[in-house]
């Protein structure tokens, strides 16, 4: 949790810092014989700003085939289990379909069929687990963004969400289901992708197939397995906890940023 904690404190300072490097750069409060040292630490409070601005869009590192890792972890659920997911699995993902609604111009459904004739992306990127572990991978699969264009989303959309097909815990009301959510920004994000292969193969089920999330600025818990359905909201209140994910309901950060 120590790393969580840590990021996320550096993106709140990060705002801080932004309302006073504004405020300051804004007003003309400083007279300019105030003293070089005032303006170049406003300055640099300014550069700060932009850099941890700038930092929601920045790419995450991608890496080359040799780096992959020889075996990455499976974690969290490895597989379903619900007659639905088993019904799923045994037609080899044939009659599944990725759902998207909520704030969107027309809800639309997918077959992986269907998504794997779009455009697709592959990167090779870093999995950062929370619980103190990485694993290097190779991903391929459809930029949300993309998908979420042809969609067209309406004015108030600010968050996806990612509805999973696993209960991580077992409840009676359903509460332990998993799912996560990101907002626009990241959802945009040229890294962000729905991936339905993992180092040139289908997705295996322990690594969430027939298709997952990689959102590669954030931690491994955000990087949601089994996605059957994306929501578009403008807000997690009227969703399980009202926290905008399993492990966010649970205590964890919901910007895992790393
Ligand atoms: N649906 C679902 N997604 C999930 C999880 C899970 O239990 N269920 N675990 C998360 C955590 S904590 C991690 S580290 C990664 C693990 O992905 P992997 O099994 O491909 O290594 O998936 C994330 N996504
Ligand atoms: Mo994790």
């Amino acid at each position: 949790m120590t790393r969580i904690s840590l990021s996320r404190r550096r993106f709140m300072i990060g705002s801080t810092l932004g309302a006073t490097a504004a405020a300051l750069a804004g007003y003309g409060a400083l007279k300019p014989d105030a003293g070089g040292a005032v303006l170049r630490s406003a300055e640099q409070l300014t550069m700060k700003a932009h850099r941890l601005l700038q930092g929601r869009g920045a790419l995450a590192r991608e890496f080359l085939e040799a780096d992959i890792s020889p075996s990455f972890r499976v974690n969290g659920s490895t597989m379903p289990d619900s007659e639905e997911y088993a019904a799923l699995l045994d037609s080899n993902f044939a009659d599944w379909r990725l759902k998207i609604d909520g704030l969107v111009v027309q809800p639309r459904e997918f077959s992986l069929v269907d998504l794997k004739k779009l455009p697709a992306r592959t990167q090779i990127t870093r999995h950062d687990c929370v619980e103190g572990w990485s694993a290097i991978g190779k991903w391929t699969g459809v930029p949300l963004g993309s998908l979420l264009r042809s969609i067209g989303l309406k004015p108030s959309a600010r968050f996806a969400v990612l509805h999973c097909a696993d209960e991580l815990e077992k409840t009676l009301d359903g509460s332990g289901r998993y799912y996560e959510s990101i907002d626009l920004i990241d959802a945009f994000h040229p890294q962000t992708i729905l991936a339905y292969a993992m180092n040139g193969k289908d997705l295996s089920v322990g690594h969430g197939a027939p298709l997952r999330l990689r959102v590669e600025r954030q931690l491994g818990y955000k990087q949601a397995k089994y996605v059957m359905r994306i929501e578009i909201v403008d807000s997690f209140s009227g969703l399980w906890g009202g926290n905008g994910g399993y492990w966010e309901d649970r205590g964890y950060e919901w910007y895992a940023g790393i």
